[in-house]
Parts: C-alpha cells; sequence; structure tokens
C-alpha cells in the first residue's frame, strides 16, 4: 500500500480488558488474556490494539481514575505482563494503543492526597480549588458528567474541589505547567516502551474557563446531560487554550516517530475538527461519534457524512465509529439486522474505522439486574438508563460455562445468549456477522479505493444510502438499504456492467448486475464498477 501513515490504511479495536479474557480465574479480564487471544485479533483483521485503562486504580470509574499512571493494576497482571504484551502485539503486526486519561486522577493518587493536605501545600494548584460561592454553596453552576454538582466540599481547608465526573477523580490544573511536564513524561514513559500512541480521554474538558464563570442553561438537557450534538457553548470545557495542550501532546509523540494522538471529544461536528488542530498539527483522529448518537436513517446519515466531510480542514483524516465501552451497543440501537448494514457502513467510509469489542460478533445491550449493577454513572442516577454495564459485558468466546470468557463467575453478568452467539459458533457459519466483519475488513484491506479512496455521495430516497468510492483506476460503489423493505438501484446511478464484491449476506458474490441492483430488505452490497 502506499506512502499513508498506518493509522489512516489500518483499523482499530478496541479491548475493555475486564471483559476480554480472564487468564487467572478470578472473574476479570486481564493482559495475559489479551495475550491469549491476540491470534483471533490477527485473524479478525485488525491493525491496532486500543486498551481501555490497565493502570493501578480504586476503580470507582473501573480505570478511568488513576492512583499511579505509570504501573499497571494488580488485577490486570504486572509491568512484566505489559511488557510481554506489548512484544507479542509487534511481533503480530499490530499496534499499541493506551488509555491517557490526562483530565483527573483518582482520589487516591499521591498527587491528589498532598493537595487535599493544606491550601500552601505544593500540588494545591495541581487541581482546582476554590472558595465557597457567595451562598456557601459550590463556587458555580457547573455539573458533573455523572450528575449532581461537579464540586465536593473539603472541610479540612474549606474550599471545594472540582470534578468534572465523579466525586473520586478530581481534575487536574492543565492551566498550571507542572502538571503538563508531569503527564508528558507520563506520555514519554510508555512510548519509551514502545506503545504506539494514546487514546486520550475527555481531552476536550482539560481547559476551563480561567474566571469560572457560571455555564448558561442548556434546554436540551436529558438524561442529566445534553446528546452530543446538541452541547452549547459552555465554560466548562472546550476552551480555546486548550488547543495549546492538544498540540503540545502531539509534540510529545513525535520525540518518537510515527505514532498516533487520537482524542476523545462528544461536540458538534464543526467544533469537533477544531482538535486537528492549527495546520493539523493536533489530535490526527478527533474521534468522531456521529454514528453513535444518529438516528439510524439514511438521510441523517447521508447528512453527518456531509456535514464532517465538509467541516474536515483540508488534508484532514476522518475517522468513524460504532460503538465504545460507554454508549449502548450497536446491535441494539439499530437492530441484529442493521447491525450488518452498520458494518458495511463503518468499513466502506472514507476514513479510519474503529471496531468495539464484541460488535463483530453482534453483542447486544444485556439488561444486567438492579442488584448486579457495577457503573457508577448508573448508581448516582438509577432509573434513567445511561448505565454502561450493558455494553460491557463479558466477551463470548464459545458455548463453554462463562463463555470461555473465565473459569469462574465473572465480575458483570454475561449475554444469555451467549451458548449459541459467541466466537466459535459463528466463526463456524459461513453467514455470521463475523464472517462478514472478516470478509469486510478483507475487502477493505485488498481495495485501494475503500482505504484510501475518495467519498462521493450519489443520490438516493427513501431508506437507500448510495455512495461510490474512487481511487486511481478504481470504484466500488456501496448500496445500504436501512429499511427492512427491497429496494431497487438503477444502473444509471452506479455506472454499467457491476460485479458485487460482497452482499451483508455473503450469498452473491461475483454476480453480474447489468441493468438494476435488486436489494433485499436490510441488505447492504458493495460493487465494483468501471
Ligand atoms: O467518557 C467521557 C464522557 O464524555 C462521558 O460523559 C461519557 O459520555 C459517559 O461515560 C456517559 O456515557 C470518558 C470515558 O470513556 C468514560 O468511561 C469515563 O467514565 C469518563 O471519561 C471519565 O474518565
Amino acid at each position: 500500500q502506499s506512502g499513508e501513515p498506518w493509522w489512516q490504511s489500518g483499523i482499530f479495536y478496541q479491548v475493555y480488558p475486564r471483559s476480554f479474557q480472564d487468564s487467572n480465574a478470578d472473574g476479570v479480564g486481564d493482559i495475559t488474556g489479551i495475550i491469549i487471544r491476540l491470534p483471533y485479533l490477527v485473524t479478525l483483521g485488525v491493525d491496532a490494539v486500543w486498551l481501555s485503562p490497565i493502570f493501578p486504580s480504586p476503580m470507582a470509574d473501573f480505570g478511568y481514575d488513576i492512583s499511579d499512571y505509570t504501573g499497571i493494576d494488580p488485577l490486570f497482571g504486572t509491568m512484566e505482563d505489559f511488557d510481554t504484551l506489548v512484544n507479542a502485539v509487534h511481533s503480530s503486526g499490530l499496534k499499541m494503543i493506551l488509555d491517557l486519561v490526562p483530565n483527573h486522577t483518582s482520589e487516591q493518587h499521591a498527587w491528589f492526597v498532598e493537595s487535599r493536605n493544606s491550601r500552601d501545600n505544593p500540588k494545591r494548584d495541581w487541581y482546582i480549588w476554590r472558595d465557597p460561592g457567595p451562598d456557601g454553596g459550590p463556587p458555580n453552576n457547573w455539573l458533573s458528567e455523572f450528575g449532581g454538582s461537579a464540586w465536593t466540599y473539603d472541610a479540612p481547608t474549606g474550599q471545594y474541589y472540582y470534578h468534572a465526573f465523579l466525586t473520586q477523580q478530581p481534575d487536574l490544573n492543565w492551566r498550571n505547567p507542572a502538571v503538563r511536564e508531569a503527564i508528558y513524561d507520563v506520555m514519554r514513559f510508555w512510548l519509551r516502551k514502545g506503545v504506539d500512541g494514546f487514546r486520550v480521554d475527555v481531552i476536550w474538558h482539560l481547559i476551563k474557563d480561567a474566571e469560572f464563570r457560571d455555564n448558561p442553561p442548556n434546554p436540551y438537557y436529558r438524561d442529566g446531560r445534553p446528546p452530543h450534538e446538541k452541547i452549547l457553548t459552555r465554560y466548562s470545557t472546550d476552551q480555546p487554550e486548550v488547543h495549546e495542550v492538544v498540540a503540545e501532546m502531539r509534540r510529545v509523540t513525535e520525540e518518537f516517530g510515527s505514532r498516533v494522538l487520537i482524542g476523545e471529544i462528544y461536540l458538534p461536528l464543526e467544533r469537533l475538527v477544531a482538535y486537528y488542530g492549527n495546520d493539523l498539527r493536533g489530535a490526527q483522529m478527533p474521534f468522531n461519534f456521529a454514528l453513535i448518537s444518529t438516528l439510524w436513517s439514511a438521510r441523517s446519515i447521508e447528512k453527518i457524512i456531509a456535514d464532517y466531510e465538509g467541516a474536515l480542514p483540508p488534508g484532514a483524516w476522518p475517522n468513524w465509529v460504532l460503538g465504545n465501552h460507554d454508549r449502548p451497543r450497536v446491535a441494539s440501537r439499530v437492530g441484529t439486522e442493521q447491525a450488518r448494514v452498520a458494518a458495511m457502513l463503518l468499513l466502506t467510509l472514507r476514513g479510519t474505522p474503529t471496531l468495539y469489542y464484541g460488535d463483530e460478533i453482534g453483542m447486544h445491550q444485556v439488561a444486567i439486574a438492579p442488584d448486579q449493577v457495577r457503573d457508577p454513572f448508573e448508581k448516582n442516577v438509577p432509573g434513567i438508563g445511561v448505565g454502561r454495564d450493558g455494553c460491557r459485558t463479558p466477551m463470548q468466546w464459545d458455548a463453554t460455562p462463562n463463555a470461555g470468557f473465565s473459569t469462574s463467575t465473572p465480575w458483570l453478568s454475561l449475554a444469555s445468549d451467549f451458548s449459541h452467539e459467541n466466537v466459535v459458533n459463528l466463526d463456524a457459519d459461513a453467514q455470521s456477522i463475523l464472517s462478514l466483519y472478516k470478509a469486510l475488513i478483507k475487502l477493505r484491506k485488498q481495495t485501494p479505493a475503500l482505504t484510501s479512496g475518495d467519498y462521493s455521495p450519489i443520490a438516493a430516497q427513501g431508506d437507500l444510502l448510495l455512495y461510490r468510492r474512487q481511487s486511481e483506476g478504481q470504484a466500488v460503489v456501496i448500496a445500504l438499504n436501512l429499511g427492512a423493505e427491497p429496494v431497487s438501484v438503477t444502473s444509471s446511478s452506479i455506472g454499467f456492467d457491476s460485479k458485487v464484491l460482497l452482499s451483508t449476506f455473503l450469498d452473491r458474490q461475483d454476480e453480474s448486475i447489468e441493468g438494476v441492483l435488486d436489494l433485499r430488505g436490510n441488505e447492504g452490497v458493495v460493487v465494483s464498477v468501471p
């Protein structure tokens, strides 16, 4: 393949380590488990593995509350295990991406323990401490993403500290240069170990308004927060100076050659793309979550693609995501039949795709019994359906007890359908969703028009989503039926004498299309066109 960097031509795969593979029978996934399952990832055909946090943590937010940035939590293994993993990943021809969580630490991190000690502690200014407001309450109206005020009062020193998430996750003060240097050194520590990049947690939160002004009311609030396409200008996130920090982080990665900086950002598209930075000196992949929250219809997706393609700065490389450990599973959001169409969409769009573990076997959102809930977000604001446990259930490997995930009871309930919906079964079925994912990944890799070609929309109506990908000397058309009724595509919109390369039903390869391309309900096809 030509000169594109690996993170542009490759496919990313997110592993939620707690739920991937347990190797020591404690019911929690671990590093050695990931090593054991690397051959699966190689066969699937992905190129880079991103691990959600594996660092020492009290696990109030399952690792997104870090108490030591340069260690490994014993629950997941040892530093030696980690080194073995990095070697194994690299010798399998894959890249290794870690989760960097720089916005906040655990309240048990040594920095915060010192910081809360006294007002004149040298680490005081490493976090965000403010006097009470005029009424003795919180300094302003900022809300925690997990419900309630974002300020917690600390009686011994008479001040509040800010936490955008749990009270156990105090925010670091990124206006303090010492904090920046400390985290950049953390990055260097892992880069030196051979890590190929970072997915940076809530990078858009790092800088807050210097004056801590009240946020304006947001009429779109639902379930305790606004949907991300409706996040209005507010003072607690997305401040102009954040782009300085993103550029600095990028420079740190570049001290080590070809690495990648991925930003987790929930913002409307036009604000999201600012995170590519001036002259593209920011994040290479500001995560584009538009497909996670969209209404699943041909016209809204067509619009999202157009808006995104239109908003990208010149030369910026797009990316797409269907799911992650925070959002309901795609198979449940769009339905089992459409999950196959969604897979074809993800793997034929222009831009780097990131798969969420288990989506390739069609895992659904699992209903968690109230007494089994583990997610602190759900516990904080129960009953409104924000819980994230349902998308974090153990990977379904086979039909043995606990789905081959663990020999003891898993930390979180398993899906009840695992005895048939599992890797071994689906692998044996040539028309399963897993076989579809493999076929799509293979097709994407051997088709330059899909990996790196241009995108152009083709006008269509109703439930039909139609587009063309084209590179020098090669073109393919993708036709996706987002509805349950059959649709026909006339050849004038796709070109004459085309041939089916792949159908989501995996049953019409090489069929030649003359005149009309007929799609069954919930079918997507990729056709080669002259
Ligand atoms: O999530 C950031 C984020 O924006 C959350 O509000 C997310 O939308 C939330 O989980 C509700 O769905 C990141 C991590 O991905 C998440 O797992 C962490 O809990 C959070 O940061 C705090 O570190």
